[in-house]
C-alpha cells in the first residue's frame, strides 16, 4: 500500500511548526529556553482554580460535564462581552464564538474565507501559527514590513495596489497590533485608524489577533482596531491571562461571520469543552480575573526588565533589540552575516534556545534575527541564558 498517494492536497501543503518542535528540544534537562511563547507556570492561579472547580462540580456539574452548544456557554459569552466593552468593543451574544484556542479561530477563518490562491497580507514578521493555519488553505501570503510603530500601513497599501494589478484575489489582512508576536511592537494610533480604513476601502477582512493586549507594563493603552470598526474580526484568548491548558479563546465578529464559523466548527469538535468554559466564567464573574492580571503584569514586567538589562550587559556590539511595553517577547537583530537558524545548534550546545527569525517570515526575511521569550524562564535563567547566548554570538563575530 502506498499511503503517500492517498494524502489530500491540503495535507501536502502543511508544514510542521518550528515552535512546536522546539518545545521538545527546549524541555531537555539544563536547557534555558527563550523559544516557545509559554506563560510562566508561576502565573497559573492554581489555588483559585481548585476552589472554582469544586464549586462548578457542586453547583452545575450537570452542565459543565455535558456537551455544550457550538458557539459556547452563554454565561461566559456575556462576561466576554463585558470585558470587551471596557476596550470600547461593542458586541452582542451573536457576535461571539468560543473556540479551542485562538489557533482554532485562525483555522476557522481559513476554512470560512480562503480558497486556494487567495491573497492575505500579514506582518513581516508575524505569528508562525497564523502562517501555518493560512498556508494549509493554500493562501498566497504577502508580508508587509513592520517598524517600531507596527505594520507599515503605507507599504500595506502599496502591496494591495500591486496585488490588485496582478489580478490576485484579495481577501484578508491579518495583524497583531498590540505587543506583536514575534516583534513585541505596538501599532500606533494613527496607523490603527488608517488600517481600518484601508480594509474598508479595499473590501478586505481585517483580522485583529490580540492575545497580549491585556499584558501592558507601561505606556498608555490604545483602542483595539475592533473599536474603530465593527467589521473587524477580533480574536482574544485566555491562554496568556489564565491558562493555555484550558485551550479557551474567542472571536468577536459580524454575526454572519460567527454563523459561518459555528458551522465550520461543528464538523471539527462540536463544541469547546464546557468544563473549562464553566471555570473561566466564574474566574471572571467572581472577580478573580481582575485581581490576577495585575499579578501577571508585575511578574512579566520584572522579567522584561531583567532581559533588557542582561542584553545590555552580555550581547556584543552590533546587536539591537526591541523594547516591548508589554506581552511576552522581544526581537533581537544581530549583525547581518550571522544566520540565526544555523547558529541554533551552537546555542543548544551551550544549552540555550530561541526561535530563529526566518520562522516568522513568509518571504525569507529575518535570517539574522531571533525571538526571545521572557515570560517563561525564571529570573535567574533569563540572566544566565542571555549570558550564554551572548557568548554564542560572540564566537560568530
Ligand atoms: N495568535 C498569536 C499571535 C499567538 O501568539 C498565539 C499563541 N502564542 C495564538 C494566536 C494561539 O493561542 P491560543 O491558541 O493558545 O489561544
Ligand atoms: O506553544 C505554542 O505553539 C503556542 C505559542 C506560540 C508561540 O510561541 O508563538
Amino acid at each position: 500500500m502506498d499511503i503517500q498517494e492517498l494524502y489530500s492536497e491540503n495535507v501536502r501543503k502543511m508544514k510542521s511548526s518550528e515552535i512546536r518542535e522546539l518545545l521538545e528540544v527546549s524541555q531537555q534537562p539544563g536547557v534555558i529556553s527563550f523559544g516557545g511563547g509559554l506563560p510562566n507556570t508561576g502565573a497559573f492561579p492554581v489555588g483559585d482554580i481548585k476552589k472554582i472547580v469544586n464549586d462548578v462540580l457542586d453547583e452545575e456539574g450537570d452542565i459543565a460535564l455535558q456537551y455544550g452548544t457550538t458557539p459556547g456557554r452563554k454565561k461566559l459569552i456575556e462576561e466576554i462581552i463585558s470585558m470587551a466593552r471596557k476596550d470600547d468593543i461593542k458586541a452582542d451574544i451573536d457576535n461571539v464564538i468560543i473556540t479551542v484556542g485562538s489557533q482554532q479561530a485562525l483555522d476557522l477563518l481559513g476554512r470560512v474565507f480562503l480558497n486556494e490562491g487567495d491573497t492575505i497580507f500579514l506582518g513581516s514578521p508575524t505569528y508562525l501559527g497564523g502562517i501555518n493555519a493560512f498556508r494549509s488553505y493554500g493562501a498566497d501570503m504577502i508580508g508587509v514590513p513592520l517598524d517600531d510603530d507596527g505594520m507599515d500601513v503605507d507599504k500595506l497599501e502599496e502591496k494591495i495596489k500591486e496585488s490588485r494589478k496582478e489580478g490576485k484575489n484579495l481577501k484578508m489582512i491579518y495583524t497583531i497590533p498590540t505587543f506583536q508576536n514575534p516583534a513585541g511592537v505596538v501599532m500606533s494610533e494613527e496607523r490603527r485608524k488608517r488600517i481600518v480604513e484601508i480594509a474598508e476601502e479595499n473590501n478586505l477582512l481585517l483580522v485583529e489577533d490580540d492575545p497580549y493586549g491585556k499584558l501592558r507594563f507601561d505606556g498608555k493603552p490604545l483602542k483595539p482596531l475592533k473599536a474603530y470598526d465593527e467589521n473587524v474580526v477580533y480574536l482574544g484568548t485566555f491562554s496568556k491571562i489564565l491558562s493555555p491548558g484550558f485551550r479557551l479563546a474567542y472571536a468577536i465578529a459580524p454575526e454572519e461571520v460567527t454563523k459561518k464559523m459555528v458551522i465550520a466548527k461543528q464538523s471539527i469538535d462540536l463544541c469547546t469543552p464546557t468544563f473549562t468554559q464553566s471555570i473561566a466564567y466564574r474566574f471572571i464573574k467572581e472577580g478573580y480575573m481582575d485581581r490576577h492580571i495585575p499579578r501577571i503584569i508585575k511578574m512579566y514586567k520584572r522579567k522584561r526588565d531583567l532581559m533588557l538589562e542582561a542584553l545590555e550587559e552580555y550581547f556584543p556590539e552590533g546587536c539591537k533589540w526591541t523594547h516591548p511595553h508589554g506581552g511576552m517577547f522581544l526581537w533581537a537583530t544581530l549583525p547581518e552575516h550571522i544566520d540565526t537558524k544555523e547558529m541554533f545548534k551552537d546555542a543548544i550546545k551551550e544549552k540555550v534556545a530561541y526561535v530563529h527569525g526566518r520562522a516568522f517570515y513568509v518571504d525569507g526575511g529575518g535570517s539574522n534575527a531571533m525571538r526571545l521569550n521572557f515570560s517563561n524562564p525564571s529570573d535567574e535563567e533569563i540572566t544566565e541564558g542571555i549570558k550564554r547566548l551572548g557568548k554564542v554570538i560572540e564566537k560568530k563575530l
